[in-house]
């Protein structure tokens, strides 16, 4: 392949999540999360891991903003733990929390490298589930509170709400594979609405009361393909996209949800929630992994298969296609990738190397494919690879490893895999090899 180029003044950067890298779940006043309360209950995740040790970033994160700086970065997306800031959810700030994103995002820009703060990756505070959670409309009017407080903290000028809302509905609410393990359509439904409301509340205030800032949400967007070329199979793939990218970039682009997922009982919706939901963003965040190619059945067909995560495919052209749609389908918004990535098994050498020439292979296929994008005109401005380093992956506890860096979870120690090097490269010349 020929050398690709991209612009001087694109952002490259890495992406994490609080409950996943920082540990330190009972310090300095940070209260109890949904994910302790799940990761705690046997058998919800491999192994019974728990977000303790996670890479015991919220001590080393000194050492990993260097590490970042060494790297070449030029944007770090994190995460704001809300049970760091409020334990329980509303009610005055608890300033230690407070204090350690403000030491970090003071690193972040003493070392050049640009914040980007999601105010909401899954560790919902415990005690506003035990009051409805995301079903309970006051944990959208809860969140807003939350983010003001953030705002006012952190003097940075780029935003993320919500992560995922769509994981959140599908594997917290209709799988029960995520916390808070509820397995219902209808609630899903309703949980979704308030994660939809919630964005809209917190990206309406940073406007009235932040002037020159952005925010957007972080969405994980999947092109669905029929399996077979087949009437039943696009049929198929059609209804398969409404759920997983039309009910979530319908409301907040155009003010209305498909047809086909409203609920019978829509009691939930109020007068002017739409208006709220699609208040203008500023960018959108695009999180891609993986095309679902879809069967007659409906059911998932897996083409492509990786190595590690079951559900992650290799087809770099869905990249390109998801992005050319998106600009297509719902104009006029800069783009950023914030997050696309591997899981692979790998571990150092006994030359202290870790080879991980799958997860190369993957992002090289994905950047020529986000590439090809812009060159047909699609304004992605930045790209964050999934994940700075090795982490508590969710229900697959420390199996699954998503990051550029190693991480043993026994010593802590970091070493940047090949994957890590090359990327590095990568940022110094601007060069896609
Ligand atoms: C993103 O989720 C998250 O934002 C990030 O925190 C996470 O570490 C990363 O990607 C890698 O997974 O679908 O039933 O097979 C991506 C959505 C949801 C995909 C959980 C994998 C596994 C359960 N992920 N899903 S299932």
């Amino acid at each position: 392949m020929n050398a690709l180029r991209f612009p001087s003044e694109f952002v490259w950067g890495a992406s994490t999540s609080a409950y996943q890298i920082e540990g330190a779940t009972k310090e300095d006043g940070r209260g109890v999360s949904i994910w302790d309360t799940f990761a705690a209950t046997p058998g919800k995740v491999r192994n019974g891991d728990t977000g303790d040790p996670g890479a015991d970033h919220y001590h080393r994160y000194a050492q990993d903003l260097d590490l970042m700086r060494e790297l070449g970065l030029r944007s770090y997306r994190f995460s704001v733990a809300w049970p760091r800031i409020q334990p329980n959810g509303s009610g005055k700030p608890n300033q230690k929390g407070l204090d350690f994103y403000r030491r970090l995002v003071d690193g972040l820009v003493d070392r050049g490298i640009r914040p980007m703060v999601t105010l909401f990756h899954w560790d919902l505070p415990q005690a506003l589930q035990d009051a409805g959670g995301w079903e309970s409309r006051d944990t959208a009017l809860r969140f807003a509170e939350y983010a003001e407080i953030v705002f006012g903290a952190l003097h940075t000028r780029d935003w993320l709400t919500i992560n995922e809302p769509k994981t959140v509905v599908d594997c917290g609410y209709r799988q029960g594979v995520h916390a808070p393990g509820i397995a219902d359509w209808d609630r899903a439904l309703v949980a979704c609405h308030h994660l939809l409301l919630a964005h809209g509340l917190a990206s309406r205030l940073l406007h009235e009361r932040h002037p020159g800032r952005r925010i957007g949400p972080a969405l994980n967007l999947h092109p669905t393909y029929p399996a077979e070329d087949t009437q039943a199979c696009r049929d198929a793939a059609e209804r398969q996209d409404v759920i997983e990218n039309r009910l979530y970039l319908d409301p907040i682009f155009k003010g209305y949800y498909p047809e086909e997922t409203l609920p019978a009982d829509r009691s939930h919706i109020r007068e002017g929630d739409l208006a709220v939901i699609s208040e203008p963003i500023d960018l959108l965040a695009v999180q891609y992994y993986t095309p679902v190619f879809v069967g007659p059945d409906q059911l998932r067909v897996i083409k492509h298969t990786t190595r590690q995560a079951g559900w992650l495919e290799d087809y770099p052209d869905g990249f390109h296609d998801i992005l050319t749609r998106v600009h297509r389908d719902y104009p006029a918004v800069p783009l950023v990738i914030t997050e696309n990535g591997l899981a692979t098994d790998d571990e150092p050498g006994p030359d202290g190397r870790v080879a991980d020439e799958d997860r190369v292979s993957y992002l090289r296929g994905h950047l020529a494919a986000m590439h090809r994008a812009m060159k047909a005109g699609v304004p992605v401005e930045g790209y964050h690879v999934w994940s700075l380093m090795d982490n508590y992956e969710w229900a697959e506890g420390y199996a699954q490893r998503f990051g550029i860096v190693h991480v043993d979870f026994e010593s802590q120690k970091r070493t940047p895999k090949d994957s890590a090097i090359w990327y590095r490269d990568l940022i110094r010349t601007g060069e896609l090899h």
